[in-house]
């Protein structure tokens, strides 16, 4: 029997559902329309009135919103509501220069959290669980969001935040988490050093809600062989709101997206054209509920494929399959997104030509960055000690771009292999 946190929206019939969404549309449309004048001036440029949208049929007339223009509008061109009304902040992990804010009224958080206790809930949770939050708290969404669904379910909530593996497992054996929150690399992490400690027999978890970046059914597996309990996917974007834009049930065959939030596309991403549902292409999101950051027709640059197959847990709203790969250069690298432009501004900055490569990998369940650079025949020197030094240097200014460590190699000129087409910047080696 499964566990739902608002059973009359969750199993709601296909007709109540589309009702809700072609009312909410309509009514977010006007309120964008009224307070948004860049999301106004795209409409109009478009040739859309608020008039022309009656309900979900009509979502295509409207202009698509992308990263570059939440760059544009940094920070207040896309808030619908004035700041007076708006409690909190979030932002995306990726740093300078793409950051991305969001803003949310309280109503905003609250339906946020909802979404979250749902998830909690598909996964078992009741007000008997001990929820240990390990994704950040901060400004990554992950920690706040999980944190205020464990409270909504009743949960004992641990918000532990990342890192401190060792104080994770003293609280995690001595409090008796049941519920753990946090990247699937984190959880395969500390389900390495539980065995490496022997400490199997004192943990009490039976589920985890692992999400923000790729991971594989191989791994889901691993996971739950190794700490014998159930490991479920959880999706979601700061743009959208956080985690719980979509989430996993007991059936474990994709994340049911929250659609009396959320209207999901799926676009071909070179033409923008509307694809029908099993068909692969970039996953589109437009809120109807939000107030302070409506993000209308919002490309997510996540490739993926939705289904409406009826599901065995009883809800109603259609999955998502876990997103398979980017229609931009996003990496997402322990957590953090990563652009290659990022890296080739300071590697041009620092005075080197933009001959260089990006290997991504994945070590003891761990990802790391290296970045090799070619140096020019000028700065080509022999001296050991010179290049050490010039790494260390290009490694602080990486540091300071990106927010994480990048291993940097420099290479003598012309050893990276050219191509005779695009250029191979990145090498992911890691199996998603
Ligand atoms: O990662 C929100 C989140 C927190 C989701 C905790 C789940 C759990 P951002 O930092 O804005 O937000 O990154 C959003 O991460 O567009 C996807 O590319 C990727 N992503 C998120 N969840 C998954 C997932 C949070 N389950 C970007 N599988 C998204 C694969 C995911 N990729």
């Amino acid at each position: 029997m499964s566990n739902y946190y608002q059973p009359e929206i969750e199993t709601a019939s296909r007709e109540q559902i589309l009702q809700w969404q072609n009312e909410r549309l309509v009514n977010q449309i006007k309120h964008v329309w009224d307070n948004v004048p860049y999301y106004r001036k795209k409409m109009e440029e478009k040739g859309v009135t608020p008039d022309d949208i009656k309900g979900v049929d009509d979502l295509k007339k409207l202009p698509f919103l992308t990263k570059d223009d939440l760059r544009e509008a940094y920070p207040y061109g896309l808030l619908a509501k004035p700041l007076s009304e708006c409690v909190r902040i979030q932002s995306t992990s990726g740093t300078t220069g793409k950051r991305v804010v969001a803003f949310y009224t309280q109503n905003d958080i609250d339906l946020w959290e909802d979404c979250c206790a749902r998830a909690i809930m598909a996964v078992g949770g009741t007000k008997e669980d001990v929820c240990h939050v390990s994704y950040g708290y901060g400004l990554f969404t992950g920690g706040p969001g999980l944190n205020g669904g464990s409270h909504k379910v009743g949960c004992l909530t641990l918000p532990m935040s990342s890192g401190n593996t060792e104080r994770q497992l003293q609280f995690m054996t001595d409090l008796g988490s049941t519920i753990i929150c946090c990247t699937p690399s984190y959880a395969a992490y500390l389900a390495e050093s539980i065995y490496e400690q022997g400490l199997q027999d004192k943990i009490k978890l039976k589920a985890g809600i692992f999400g923000a970046e790729a991971w594989s059914e191989d791994m889901r597996r691993d996971i739950e062989n190794k700490l014998h309990m159930k490991a479920y996917d959880i999706y979601g974007l700061t743009e959208i709101s956080g985690p719980g834009v979509s989430f996993e049930c007991e059936e474990q065959t994709g994340m049911h997206i929250n659609e009396d939030h959320f209207i999901a596309e799926i676009i071909n991403p070179d033409t923008g054209e509307v694809l029908p549902y099993g068909e692969k292409g970039e996953l589109v999101f437009t809120c109807i509920t939000k107030e302070a950051f409506p993000m209308i027709r919002y490309r997510t640059r996540d490739i993926c494929v939705l289904t409406n197959e009826k599901c065995s847990c009883g809800r109603t709203f259609i999955k998502m399959c876990k997103p398979m790969g980017r229609s931009d250069d996003m990496l997402i690298v322990k957590g953090v997104n990563v652009f290659p432009s990022q890296i080739e501004t300071v590697l041009i900055q620092q005075g080197y030509p933009a001959n260089y490569q990006i290997v991504v990998d994945r070590v003891n369940n761990s990802d790391t960055l290296e970045v090799l650079v070619e140096m020019t025949p000028e700065i080509f020197s022999d001296s050991l000690g010179k290049i050490t030094e010039m790494e260390k240097s290009l490694v602080a200014e990486l540091k300071a771009m990106l927010g994480i460590y990048a291993k940097v190699k420099l290479v003598a000129p012309k050893t990276i292999a050219r191509s005779e087409g695009k250029a191979v910047r990145v090498i992911d080696k890691r199996k998603i």
